[in-house]
């Protein structure tokens, strides 16, 4: 008898970032809060994560979802986010995907929905043309004008905020925002993380900062910036990055650059476009995000024991 197991997913690309979301065959995380389930997965289900994104079922830009039941009457359900390497926090542009792939189900129509996410529950609205807005978790500026010295780059300024991930903003650099130079915007900024991780410099209680996004003049009329963000597995967001723009709204609004309420276009290196605001409620700063997705794949992922790649080809 052949050990075959089947994983039910759906693919979408939000500006064209991709994510996978798992609706069936995943592993059992049981009850409880989604940082707990996390925890759970990292630990006794870390293949499973490997086998749905990394090479030769995915790549390394793709962004996994899986779609878990919430204990909370409010919520749609819960998701716990993952990549190439490990594991995300909030996903700004997989939420989104999220929202388009259950829609696309006829799981939800236009309205408003809960999400439980391991960092707190967000909340999205999917509107009657198909965008989807997000109510991320609270964001903000922990460090301003952070200088590290990264080798071969020298000094290099930038802020530390979180967005539902932790981020290094960087504004000042000698480096143009442009798609044919992705190879030497991903050594750039991966020498930044690397210098970040080697000085120690952490988001709060230690946490890695594991996106470097950096920022130059927008090329896409009606856009206000354009960014170029690195995530945690080398790989560049194709997508503005929903948490890295709720950790650039943080940071405008810290320097009063952003009332609430005013809309701000974040554009990304391919082109695509977020909508960004901000409102403030009990002293928190909270994001929305809008943009859209589209579904591209519906399948059946079969992991097959007898593959030596089952699980993936990984090892970063
Ligand atoms: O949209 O928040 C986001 C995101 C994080 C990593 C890739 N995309």
């Amino acid at each position: 008898m052949r050990a075959m197991k089947r994983i039910r997913v759906v693919d979408s690309h939000t500006g064209g970032e991709p994510t996978r979301i798992v609706l069936a065959g995943g592993p059992d995380l049981g009850g409880g809060p989604m940082a707990t389930r996390l925890e759970r997965f990292r630990t006794s289900f870390d293949s499973i994560r490997s086998a749905v994104v990394n090479e030769p079922r995915g790549s390394d830009a793709l962004v996994g979802g899986l779609f878990c039941e919430s204990e909370h009457p409010a919520c749609v359900g819960g998701v716990i986010f993952f990549n190439n390497i490990g594991y995300l926090g909030m996903c700004g542009h997989g939420t989104i995907g999220l929202v388009a792939t259950l829609a696309y189900l006829g799981r939800i129509t236009a309205g408003t929905y809960g999400i439980e996410t391991p960092p707190g529950r967000v909340s999205a609205r999917l509107h009657e043309d198909g965008r989807v807005t997000i109510r991320n978790v609270p964001s903000y500026r922990l460090a301003a004008g952070v200088t590290v010295k990264a080798p071969g780059l020298g000094r290099v300024t930038g802020d530390v905020a979180w967005g539902g991930n932790w981020f290094f903003l960087v504004h000042e650099h000698d480096q143009e925002l442009r798609f044919d130079r992705l190879e030497q915007l991903t050594d750039f900024t991966w020498r930044i993380r690397q210098a970040l991780r080697a000085n120690g410099i952490t988001g709060a209680g230690g946490k890695e900062i594991d996106h470097i996004e950096l920022f130059g003049p927008p090329t896409t009329p009606g856009a206000d910036g354009k960014n170029f963000v690195l995530c945690p597995g080398k790989a560049y967001d194709r997508s503005p990055c929903g948490t890295g723009t709720s950790a650039k709204l943080a940071c405008l609004f810290a320097d009063g650059k952003l009332r609430p309420g005013q809309i701000w276009r974040q554009e990304s290196i391919v082109g695509s476009v977020f909508e960004g605001s901000v409102t403030v409620e009990g002293g928190e700063i909270y994001p929305e995000i809008t943009g859209s997705a589209f579904v591209n794949g519906e399948a059946d992922l079969i992991l097959d024991e007898r593959d030596p790649f089952c699980y993936g080809i990984h090892g970063l």
